[in-house]
């Protein structure tokens, strides 16, 4: 569906359950990241860009504190408060994410007005497409706006980041690192965005797949995960473990040649998971370069060593995803590998536009194979960040 035709959607739902026509309607992208996974919270290197799969939230104020958040989805309730009583652990389920941006713009000074807020979306949930920051992202620049209408204080992207996150690390409780914010924010039409979490330097990387012949296809294995849950903090743990030991603030200040040191102070698997972000900050770096210098049909071999990081120093993928890689790669891919938090979700791989039908074949066909659940797959484009859209 365009994005436009989601917004009227959005609106006539809206009206529908507050009787009312919404001030506007604003879309927060999902995203996929091209590589540099589980670096962003080692102040390391991410290449992800916005996908024209969006998150909308139509919004209206209200003359009181009383906040009402309703959503097209399907297993939603509706959800009723007042913006004073937010606090975290005060909302859990779905509307965590959209009242922890309320809370979160508060805490950085925002004086909200009571308002009413309807979303809808097309980003699959639990994919690792990143539905969360679409929804934190849609909801930061539809009330950092109605608020700045208002004559309150506005808050650039770089806030609204660090709102969106502040939203889902304290009030959802999952401890997830600045870039799906930054991409879902920062995205641009035919551009990667090439972030570093430490400086929070963001720079625009031209990636116009058509041009080049290509497409990215997403193949969503089906396999659920969940951030809030331990093995994304444990992996959060080791690297803070490994930091520690070798006397640096984050692996970010791990270079290359300390990793044969590294391997005699760290035990093997902590010192496999230092491995990986120490690689694939560099891996992120060498595909930046590669882009703009010989285009993406060069980075597959990128995207497969970094499938290879994750899996065997890292361990955050599974056996669908590793399956949904190789065959890719077996039906003609140029490269792939899991993309996002990992332990399920999706992979992404980058395929010649004449070859991905055979690509679909192949990996369908290797599911079926192996009898797991058939995966969605589809294909994702380069797509503009948040923004009001009616
Ligand atoms: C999830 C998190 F939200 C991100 O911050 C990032 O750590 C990613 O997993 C792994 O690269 O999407």
């Amino acid at each position: 569906m365009s994005a436009d035709a989601l917004a009227a959607r959005t609106a006539d739902a809206f009206a529908a359950r507050f009787g009312r026509t919404p001030a506007g309607v604003w879309a927060g992208p999902g995203r996929v990241n091209l590589i540099g996974e589980h670096t962003d919270y080692n102040g390391g290197f991410v290449l992800p860009f916005a996908i024209d799969k969006t998150t909308t939230a139509a919004l209206a104020v209200r003359g009181d504190r009383t906040v009402r958040v309703a959503s097209a989805l399907a297993g939603t309730e509706a959800v009723e408060v007042d913006v004073d009583g937010l606090r975290p652990g005060s909302v859990t389920g779905w509307a965590a994410y959209p009242l922890g941006v309320a809370w979160a713009l508060e805490q950085a000074g925002v004086r909200l007005p009571g308002f009413d807020l309807l979303v809808d979306s097309e980003v699959p949930v639990g994919a690792g497409l990143s539905s969360s920051a679409a929804l934190e992202c849609a909801v930061a620049v539809g009330l950092a706006e109605l608020a700045a209408l208002d004559g309150r204080a506005g808050l650039d992207r770089r806030a609204l980041a660090a709102v969106g996150r502040r939203a889902e690390n304290d009030m959802v409780g999952a401890p997830t690192g600045i870039m799906d914010q930054y991409a879902s924010l920062f995205g641009s039409a035919g551009s990667a965005v090439f972030l570093d979490c430490r400086s929070k330097e963001v720079q625009l990387v031209p990636l116009v797949l058509d041009a080049a012949g290509l497409v990215c296809l997403v193949m969503d294995t089906k396999v659920s995960h969940a951030h809030a849950t331990g093995d994304y903090a444990r992996r959060r743990d080791s690297c803070t473990r490994a930091a520690e030991a070798l006397g640096v603030p984050l692996l970010r200040d791990v270079p290359h040649d300390r990793l044969a040191e590294a391997q005699q102070l760290l035990d093997d698997e902590t010192f496999r998971r230092a491995r990986h972000i120490v690689t694939e900050n560099q891996r992120v770096v060498d595909a930046v370069r590669t882009l703009r210098i010989e285009g993406p049909a060069a980075i597959g071999r990128l995207l497969d060593a970094s499938h290879v990081s994750m899996r065997d120093d890292f361990e955050i993928s599974c056996p669908e995803l590793d399956l949904a890689v190789d065959a890719a790669r077996e039906g003609g891919a140029l490269g792939a590998r899991m993309t996002g938090g990992g332990f399920g979700g999706s992979a992404i791989a980058l395929v010649p536009a004449a070859g991905v039908d055979a690509v679909r074949d192949a990996v369908w066909r290797a599911f079926a194979s192996r009898g797991f659940r058939q995966p969605e797959l589809f294909t994702v484009r380069p797509a503009d960040g948040a923004r009001r859209l009616l």
